[in-house]
């Protein structure tokens, strides 16, 4: 009834007008005339948001029916990037709220990018987090995601003649229109102090924890909408305040400004994001941010549990809960204290109910990046936690020497206390003892974990280790941030694929097909173009779009070998300052990612690429056709516009360092195609697109192990191979750096000295593949049919696969559909 629906969509839209005009006014209090561009992107979110509200109030209270179990996903970090956007395609409003704006003079675009992201994460890991709340929500599992609301996210980058530049992330500041402060849902959070025992009221003696300071952990709840469904989860974020009462003490004894004090004190825990990611560096501030979500957490859900139930017997009936990474592994002696301390439950069947309710996800096989707190500071911080992991430890470690009589190496070795040296608590022990599964999140981590990193608990529990690879959202990653190319996907094969990525397979004939191929590359073209547009070149022409657009978008680590890259960059710049008729296609590099502020080679990296991006685009004799490009400040909104318009995606890493990675996923989804090694996700990825449609290059795990066992010599190589040699003689020498041959000698010396992560036993196969990159991209046709194959087979990779096996594999939950029971408020 086309005549209906039109008055219909007439109406909605008559609707959201009202709405941003009604939100300006009463809301913001502001006039249309005089509003900013930050009150209309509040007058439009706070609109949108109210058309999530019934769903949400719903959903809620589908939480409260006894049938349905919850999945808590605990995380110190949630990469969320802008909500508005991916909010409208979840409600399927986009269409109405753009004609909408339009009507009232808006340009729709415009406020959508105008949104602050909230960067409260590194990258990957939180990044996966975020992805995995969107997944949960449109498969209707109920679920809650526990974090912290940092008032301070990840830093904003700048460049600085050439060298980062930390500023501060203020995304609070213009007002965040998502979230609700529930103030009255408040917990405490006890620090420091001591334990003692006392007897019960049943002359039972019992131990308690009496803390020395007490902070306020107040929830602020964001709806997280399912694509098209009724379904909306909650992010639910902590943020740190200090108690009235506590002021009030220090104020009766005439200390006001000590009390002020020590409110800021309480505050400073969720102040600021930690922008280190793979290295802990033993900060008690960081320990307690932890152990404040995860107490605020459960506290959370015992009460949640209790609304329903009597007591907390089967508590892992109704609640599943991950632990992303062992930041929230305190969990464990956490829920062991409310359970024996606070709820008298005996220690066996306490613990049964907590190895019953978590499960462990590993996401990394540096040792550096393994957690481990000093007893010391565990004992001054949290001495009541320290008691309980000494009896897990010691129960736990009766069970080892059960198993392997007389080893005593085992037991050094599985101890949750390390006492090599300094004593310290290891995390990652703590939490593969503290729950029922432990995953990897890719195939060859996952063997890895088996055969090195968690090898004696594989053998102690043969079950227990299992692996999920890891996946991205296509909502965000296709339909969002890739409109032309969604809108090519749903004229040839309809809509399905959004839910149900595996359905992306019915693009593979059209691979054939020269119109959809013309399209197909039309698209790339413009995302390319919309790029160019962007971002000017400073030193030289401007980008071409016609150009390979080789991308490598991640943080800066050596590991990731940045610097391989650049060294392919600078044996280009050489061949075509010694042979100016040689036969490439243009490039374009571009690169984006932030280095820890602490971490000294990470930012020279950064210097080292802006130093020979300044050079080569300045060089008029090489810039037609070699180009560099560092876009600043790289997060989710510039994600956004890096995947879709990638030819060339940069898997790099040395094999066996890379977990999963998510980028070369996002990548592939969006048609471009991947130069990488044998690491991570990136075996998996080849596998589904078949190994003629990606470049393979350098050693495997067993080849680097082999060839590190041979003694390795970096010096040999730079001996040996001409290229290489003028390269990073070239960089040495200050052709980069106007002369000056200190600036990069840290980078230099630790290539040719130790080179931890191989970048020059790799390096020539890396060149080698590279050249053929260049020979097939001179094909068009062919290019095009490859990448159109790597997004047709790209299905296994989305997040949808990946949470459906943690409900099949570790939490035992199923879709909850929501009913919309509740009606709106009465007239
Ligand atoms: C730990 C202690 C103290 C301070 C900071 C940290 C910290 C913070 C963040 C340690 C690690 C991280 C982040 C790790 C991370 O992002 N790992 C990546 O996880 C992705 C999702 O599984 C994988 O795809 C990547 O391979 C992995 O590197």
């Amino acid at each position: 009834n086309y005549g209906n629906s039109q008055t219909n969509e007439r109406k909605t839209i008559k609707k959201l007008k009202r709405g941003f005009a009604y939100k300006l006014f009463y809301q913001l209090g502001v006039w249309t005339q005089n509003a900013s561009l930050n009150d209309y992107y509040l007058a439009v979110s706070y609109t949108v948001r109210d058309r999530m509200q019934q769903l949400f109030i719903n959903t809620i209270r589908a939480f409260q029916q006894k049938d349905s179990k919850i999945v808590s996903y605990l995380s110190a970090e949630f990469l969320m990037g802008p909500h508005l956007h991916n909010n409208l395609i979840n409600l399927g409003i986009y269409d109405q709220v753009a004609q909408a704006a339009a009507e009232s003079g808006l340009d729709l675009q415009q406020i959508i990018d105008h949104e602050e992201e909230p960067g409260l994460g590194n990258g990957g890991l939180g990044r996966l987090a975020a992805c995995y709340l969107d997944s949960l929500a449109s498969l209707e599992i109920p679920a809650i995601g526990y974090g912290i609301r940092y008032e301070f996210g990840m830093f904003d980058q700048a460049f600085d003649n050439g060298w980062q530049k930390e500023l501060s992330d203020r995304w609070l500041q213009p007002g965040n229109p998502w979230e609700f402060k529930k103030a009255d849902m408040a917990v405490e959070v006890g620090s420091g102090g001591y334990t003692e025992q006392y007897k019960d009221d049943h002359g039972k003696l019992r131990v308690r924890w009496v803390p020395g300071k007490l902070v306020k952990g107040i929830p602020y709840d964001t709806p997280i909408l399912g694509y098209r469904v009724n379904t909306v989860n909650m992010l639910r974020l902590w943020s740190a305040e200090a108690p009235k009462s506590f002021d009030f003490a220090e104020f009766n004894v005439g200390d006001y400004l000590g009390a002020v004090h020590e409110k800021m004190l309480a505050e400073t825990i969720s102040k600021v994001l930690y922008p280190n990611d793979e290295q802990s560096h033993g900060k008690a501030l960081r320990l307690y941010q932890q152990y404040f979500f995860v107490s605020c957490s459960m506290q959370d859900m015992i009460r949640i549990h209790l609304f329903q139930f009597e007591n907390l017997d089967n508590f892992s009936d109704k609640f599943a809960v991950q632990l992303n990474d062992t930041h929230p592994a305190i969990a464990v002696p956490e829920f062991m204290r409310l359970l024996v301390d606070v709820h008298h439950y005996d220690w066996d069947s306490a613990w049964e109910i907590v190895t019953h309710t978590f499960a462990y996800t590993n996401h990394t096989l540096l040792p550096e990046a393994l957690e481990k707190w000093p007893v010391a500071m565990l004992a001054g911080l949290l001495p009541r936690h320290l008691e309980i992991i000494y009896e897990i430890n010691r129960r736990f470690l009766d069970l080892v020497r059960l198993e392997y009589p007389g080893d005593v190496d085992v037991v050094r070795r599985m101890s949750i206390i390390d006492e090599t040296g300094e004593r310290y608590v290891r995390m990652a022990n703590l939490a593969c003892v503290g729950g029922h599964a432990i995953n990897g999140v890719a195939q060859l981590h996952t063997k890895l974990l088996k055969e090195h990193t968690l090898v004696d608990f594989h053998r102690l529990w043969p079950d227990k280790l299992i692996n999920i690879t890891n996946g991205v959202t296509p909502r965000r990653w296709m339909v969002v941030s890739n409109p032309r190319l969604s809108q090519l996907i749903r004229s040839a094969i309809g809509e399905e694929w959004i839910t149900d990525l595996k359905k992306l397979q019915a693009l593979e004939p059209l691979a054939e097909d020269s119109a959809f191929c013309e399209k197909w590359q039309q698209i790339k073209f413009a995302n390319k173009q919309d790029i160019c547009t962007m971002f000017a070149c400073k030193q030289g022409p401007n980008y071409n779009p016609q150009a390979l657009f080789d991308v490598q978008v991640k943080r800066i680590h050596e590991y990731k070998r940045q610097h391989l890259n650049l060294l392919h960059i600078v044996t280009l710049y050489q061949r075509l300052k010694n042979n100016p008729e040689l036969d490439i296609p243009p490039r374009l590099f571009i690169f984006g990612g932030k280095a820890a502020p602490s971490y000294f080679m990470a930012k020279l990296i950064i210097k080292l690429i802006n130093s020979v991006a300044e050079v080569v685009n300045g060089d008029p004799a090489v810039n037609k056709r070699l180009q560099i490009l560092f876009i600043p400040n790289y997060n989710v909104q510039i994600g956004h516009i890096v995947y879709p318009m990638a030819d060339l995606s940069e898997q790099i890493s040395l094999a066996g360092k890379e977990a999963s990675g998510t980028g070369n996923m996002k990548f592939a989804m969006n048609g471009a195609l991947t130069v990488g090694t044998l690491d991570g996700a990136n075996v998996e990825i080849r596998e589904e697109v078949g190994a003629e449609n990606f470049f393979l290059f350098g050693m495997n795990v067993g080849e680097v192990e082999a060839r590190r066992a041979a003694g390795y010599n970096p010096q040999d190589i730079y001996n040996e191979n001409k290229e290489l040699h003028a390269a990073i003689n070239l960089i040495a020498t200050g052709h980069f750096s106007h002369g000056d041959r200190e600036l990069f000698r840290p980078v230099i010396d630790s290539l040719l000295k130790h080179d931890p992560f191989m970048v020059l036993a790799d390096y020539q196969a890396y060149v080698d593949c590279q050249q053929q990159v260049g020979e097939v991209f001179q094909d068009p046709q062919r290019w095009t049919r490859m990448a159109i194959l790597n997004a047709a087979r790209i299905g296994k990779f989305s997040s949808d696969r990946s949470i459906t096996e943690y409900c099949r594999k570790i939490w035992q939950v199923k879709p909850f559909p929501v009913a919309l029971t509740l009606q709106r408020v009465p007239d």
